[in-house]
């Protein structure tokens, strides 16, 4: 096991899953511009690191994420808002869209803003009992950003995205599991170990595999079935050259589990 740490951000590898936790509990585990950094940084080097074959992002304290720091933001020296989405944000959301792994959100409570944003670009999220989604951009007259008009209505479709949008309310773990925004709600005692049995599986899964599914999923809305179905057909040419599958198709025979290497 590796463990990094610093203050705010807390990243853990062991077994082939990589846990990040935003570490700011005072403040809900809002985004300082060096959190940021940091945070894309690990992303940068799990991204890069065959030993990680799955991701958790998880908060902690009470908060999954309040979103951007407001208190920084009104530093005299903070930098323009288009500014730090271009630098920071965007980068963030773009690394775990791009990253081979999975990513699992575990939610553990309120996901605000941004911190909504990042629980929507994770492949899965689910939920602690008490967590809550909430668009508060409108609140303070913002718009929403870091990916949530994009992300929001392909996961619950455009009309809950609308009311999510632009009513800001709060959406708590139940409803949030009866629109699809979570695919488990679980008691909060229970989240991690929930996160870590699911990041297990997907670990012992063909990372090449897990990496290409990933892909497939997160452009399919923006094809036709056509496309879809070719690009499912070229990316079958290369798992099915793997040796990630001819181990699964051994193993299948055998009545063993494989043992996927990413080759
Ligand atoms: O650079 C840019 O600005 C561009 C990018 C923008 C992206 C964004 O994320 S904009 C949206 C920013 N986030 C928000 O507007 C959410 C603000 N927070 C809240 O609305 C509420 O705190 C929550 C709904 C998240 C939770 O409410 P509650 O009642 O459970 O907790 P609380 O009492 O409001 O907060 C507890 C503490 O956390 C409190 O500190 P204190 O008073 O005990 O010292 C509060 O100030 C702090 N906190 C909560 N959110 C933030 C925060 N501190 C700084 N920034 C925050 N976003």
């Amino acid at each position: 096991m590796t463990e990094k740490s610093e203050t705010d951000l807390l990243v853990e590898i062991a077994d082939g899953v990589a846990t990040v936790t935003l570490n700011r509990p005072a403040a809900l585990n809002a985004l300082t511009i060096g959190m940021k950094e940091r945070l894309l940084a690990a992303l940068e080097e799990i991204g890069t690191n065959r030993a990680v074959r799955a991701v958790v992002l998880t908060g902690a304290g009470r908060a999954f994420c309040a979103g951007q720091d407001l208190k920084e933001r009104l530093l005299p020296d903070a930098p323009g808002l288009a500014e730090e989405l271009r630098r920071r944000y965007n980068p963030i959301v773009r690394a775990i869209r791009d990253l081979p792994q999975p990513v699992i959100a575990a939610v553990n409570g309120v996901a605000a803003g941004a911190g909504a944003s990042l629980a929507f670009v994770c492949d899965l999220r689910i939920a602690a009992e008490g967590a809550t989604f909430v668009l508060a951009f409108g609140r303070i007259g913002l718009v929403p950003d870091s990916g949530a008009t994009w992300t929001l209505p392909r996961i619950v479709g455009a009309a809950r995205a609308a009311e999510m949008a632009f009513l800001g309310d709060t959406v708590r773990a139940d409803e949030a599991l009866r629109i699809g925004l979570v695919s488990r709600v679980v008691p909060s005692g229970e989240l991690a170990r929930e996160a870590a049995g699911i990041a297990a599986r997907l670990a012992a899964g063909s990372p090449r595999a897990m990496a290409t599914t990933k892909r497939l999923l997160a452009v399919s809305f923006d094809r036709d079935l056509v496309a879809a179905l070719e690009a499912e057909a070229t990316a079958q040419y290369g798992a099915g050259a793997s040796l990630d599958h001819a181990e699964g198709l051994a193993a299948f025979l055998e009545k063993r589990p494989p043992r996927f290497t990413g080759d």
